[in-house]
């Protein structure tokens, strides 16, 4: 209820009457201002004039399953929202859940984790309430061998969401993280369960830096780690408006992939990718190569061409 009642207030900017309220939601003029008086618990300013209603006029920073819903505008990723304040790692919650027969769209979201992890065991910092910490479960009938794409397309909409809803340029470093200005803003980590020949489920963990300001960095991310506010001269966004845009996006490409196959979301990537066309270096487990990144292949894996000619294939590295 709570969620449509928001709906309804941030869908104008002038007054909603108690009676439209009522009528569209189907509660009594009583509950309707119940309900409002919750509203304002919950940290919502919201102006009240006789024989005109009530007009939203502050909304809190939230990123509950309300809030969410409220701007949210899918068909059914994100109809099923876990919202903690705190856990481990919104993909232990979610993988717990995929074991647990949870249908595909269902997310789990949370404030803070305390064990927030990156690829390779690395530390994800999650610090409460600036952020957007989830986990996205994703049931695909495809060949395990095909699950890095659902990554590839994760940064083409993470990208995409962050852009519609800030304005703000973003660019995909491969494999998977999101930049703006060479400072990273998101990570994404794909983690799978399947059978030998069957994934069963995809569980895709997106990190996105909101509304940090430049003390909730420890120092040794300072230099290559960035919010979306800290890009906005300080502003800060609605993460829930923003985790909306990315749901949709990646609710869009999904079904596109699913229908299409792979070649759009690899054009996409590659016209969204700063490393594309570009002399890096890859380190991966044993060694250091250094070529211009050519593109992709269809299973997401780097093509860099040598000084020599050779392209070479890069699985897994990290890219400077
Ligand atoms: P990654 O291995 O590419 O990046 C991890 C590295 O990024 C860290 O070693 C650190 O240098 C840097 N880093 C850590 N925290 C941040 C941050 N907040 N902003 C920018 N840089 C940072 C990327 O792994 C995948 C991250 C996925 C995180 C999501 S959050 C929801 C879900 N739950 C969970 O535990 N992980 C995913």
């Amino acid at each position: 209820m709570r969620d449509r009642l928001l709906q309804l207030l941030t869908a104008t900017d002038s007054f909603v009457s108690g009676q439209e309220i009522s009528t569209k939601l189907g509660i009594s003029r009583t509950a309707v201002w119940k309900h409002i008086e919750e509203l304002r618990k919950n940290g919502y300013e919201l102006e009240a004039v006789p024989r005109k209603g009530y007009r939203l006029t502050h909304a809190p920073d939230l990123a509950s399953a309300d809030e969410i819903k409220a701007s949210l505008h899918t068909e059914h990723f994100g109809s099923s929202i876990v919202y903690k304040k705190k856990v481990t790692s919104t993909q232990e919650v979610a993988h717990e859940l995929a074991r647990n027969e949870a249908e595909e769209g269902t997310v789990v979201v949370a404030e803070t984790q305390y064990k927030g992890k990156g690829r390779m065991n690395r530390e994800w910092h999650s610090p409460s309430g600036t952020g957007l910490w989830f986990s996205l479960i994703v049931r695909p009938d495809i060949i395990p061998q095909k699950a890095p794409q659902l990554t590839l397309m994760t940064a083409v909409a993470v990208t995409e969401g962050v852009m519609e809803a800030t304005g703000i340029q973003a660019q995909i470093k491969w494999p998977n993280d999101i930049l703006i200005d060479g400072k990273k803003i998101a990570g994404i980590l794909t983690e799978m369960q399947s059978e030998p020949d069957r994934v069963q489920a995809i569980i895709i963990g997106i990190g996105l830096n909101i509304n940090q300001q430049v003390e909730h960095f420890p120092e040794e991310l300072l230099p290559k780690a960035t919010s979306l506010a800290l890009e906005n001269d300080g502003v800060t966004y609605q993460r829930a408006v923003v985790i909306s845009a990315i749901l949709k996006r990646l609710e869009q490409w999904y079904l596109h992939y699913l229908q299409h196959g792979f070649k759009e979301v690899r054009e996409r990537w590659e016209s969204l990718a700063v490393t594309i066309g570009r002399q890096i270096k890859a380190t991966t487990m044993k060694e250091t190569v250094s070529g211009v990144a050519e593109g992709i292949t269809e299973d997401g894996v780097l093509l860099l061409k040598k000084q020599d000619g050779t392209i070479e294939y890069i699985y897994s590295a990290d890219i400077d």
